[in-house]
């Protein structure tokens, strides 16, 4: 007997079609996709602001921020902090709120892990 995949109401129950049980038990001990969020090095931000946004948005120590900061200021760029996209995007859009705001151009991008 064939299922009817495309009619409303037709075929197996969804529950039994992906598994049932099991599919709930999977997506419980999946993690969710993190994110990096990376900040860029430019010649104009001061290291203070830097530091601050570290410590601030980011829940950095401040000897941690001022560790990453310099290593963004030598490498290029850095990894501020690790999180789930939605929490990623919205600390990348404060870095570029607030440096927006005090007008230097500092730079941060997400990407997966
Ligand atoms: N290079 C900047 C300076 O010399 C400091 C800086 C560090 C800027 C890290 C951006 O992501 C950055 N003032």
């Amino acid at each position: 007997m064939s299922e009817e995949p495309g009619k409303p109401g037709g075929g197996k129950p969804r529950e039994e079609r992906e598994g049932g049980v099991a599919t709930q038990e999977r997506k419980q001990v999946e993690r969710p996709p993190r994110f990096k969020v990376v900040l860029y090095n430019d010649d104009y931000t001061p290291m203070e602001f830097v530091v601050a946004l570290l410590e601030q948005v980011f829940r950095r120590s401040p000897v941690e921020a001022t560790q990453l900061m310099l290593q963004i200021h030598r490498g290029g760029r850095g990894v501020a902090g690790v999180y789930v996209l939605e929490v990623a995007e919205t600390r990348a859009t404060t870095v570029h709120r607030l440096a927006e705001q005090r007008g230097y151009p500092l730079q941060a991008g997400v990407e997966p892990e």
